[in-house]
């Protein structure tokens, strides 16, 4: 095989021919039937008068990605994703402003497509997912709060469908998995991204975005040695929770270990953690696990964090086995540049998604004749 053949790229470019495009026709029908036909100078036909969905990223009202806005919560069931936003941040220990994250998350993913060529995968086609808009969260009552988040969850998750939870501070790491683990049978592990520990019983004398963990393993079926956290370390540190992750056994392992190791061996290590005698793996990506320089717009920035395209082979590696649900946390707007932290955000979630789509533990897997030779590495 010559060199140019054993491109990603080239395989990519190869790859697009085999992808579906019945749910795009399906999209321009559905939206020419209610966004009206364009003016008659416009030649391509398929342009409305009315944008509907994501017919352009700069315009429209935003959903996740452009995807149809789920208006009747009792309509949950049979799609592969829905999208939820839980915007919470009266756990926020330093800097609020992370209930702004599921909008400015939104705003964010009208700008990505969903094909990725690298990835050779086109969410829209691979996915049927919705947006359930956000959950009424309770601002001045938390533990009110979580008792939302943990039923919204529970809707969702019990009715077999995929949960991408826009979050909202961290403090909802607990009720997510509150919510779950009753409709697992058997063990969760977690895989938590963060440069905190996030394991200490309170903060300030309220369980907060530095708590999800002492309170969710303490879910019979959530057991913390199942808990594995990567990215952690800098001068934020919590002994009280460093004193829970020692006394419970999770596994912590820092920005110098993944230099060391390799993000590939972190990866392997996560798993194995993870998914010992466990059912189900949960997804908690904190933005601020990346270093601020890329990811600003956060409540408890820590110098020293993973570089972009760190953080996203390493959420591809881990999400290769599955995962049950995922919640990309603590992106705080107002603090942003640019919107690359919302970006960033939305990027990590898209990446787990295609991965999941990818390994067909999602959605629809294309199948043509480009599967029968193994890709080049993403
Ligand atoms: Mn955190």
């Amino acid at each position: 095989m010559n060199e140019r053949d054993s491109l990603r790229g080239t395989w990519g470019v190869q790859r697009e021919q085999d992808l579906f495009s019945s749910r795009t026709r399906e999209k321009i029908e559905r939206a020419l039937a209610m966004g009206l036909e364009a003016a008659p100078s416009i030649r391509d036909r398929t342009i409305t008068l009315f944008g509907r969905g994501r017919a352009q990223a700069f315009a429209g009202i935003a959903t996740f990605m452009g995807v149809p806005y789920l208006e009747d919560a009792n309509e949950v069931g049979g799609q592969d994703v829905v999208v939820v936003g839980a915007p919470v941040d009266a756990g926020t220990t330093i800097r609020s402003g992370a209930r702004y994250g599921p909008r400015g998350l939104r705003q964010a993913s009208m700008i990505p497509r969903g094909f990725n060529l690298e990835a050779g995968v086109d969410l829209v086609e691979c996915l049927n997912m919705v947006d359930i808009g956000d959950i009424f969260t309770i601002p001045a009552n938390i533990e009110k709060t979580f008792d939302q988040v943990d039923r919204g969850l529970a809707h969702i998750f019990s009715r077999g469908v995929f949960p991408l939870v826009l979050g909202g501070d961290h403090s909802i790491g607990y009720p997510d998995i509150r919510g779950i683990a009753p409709y697992v049978d058997g063990n969760i592990g977690i895989i938590h991204f963060d440069r905190h520990v996030d394991t200490a019983e309170t903060s300030f004398d309220e369980r907060m975005h530095g708590s999800p963990w002492f309170h969710a393993t303490n879910i019979p079926n959530a057991p913390a040695t199942n808990l594995v956290q990567i990215g952690i370390g800098g001068w934020l540190g919590n002994r009280d929770g460093t004193k829970v992750c020692r006394d419970r056994g999770t596994t912590v392992i820092t920005m110098a270990d993944v230099d060391r190791l390799g993000v590939d061996r972190i990866a392997e290590l996560a798993l194995e953690v993870a998914w010992k005698n466990a059912k189900a793996v949960w997804l908690s990506f904190d933005i601020d696990c990346v270093d601020p320089a890329f990811a600003p717009g956060t409540g408890s920035p820590e110098p020293g964090g993973f570089l972009p395209r760190e953080i996203l082979r390493l959420l591809r590696l881990v999400a290769r086995e599955g995962v049950a649900g995922m919640e990309v946390v603590e992106v705080a707007p107002p603090y942003d540049v640019s919107e690359i932290t919302a970006l960033l955000g939305v990027r990590a979630a898209l990446d787990v998604l295609g991965t999941l789509v990818s390994e067909g533990k999602l959605g629809r897997r294309p199948v043509a004749a480009t599967d029968s030779d193994e890709p080049p590495p993403y």
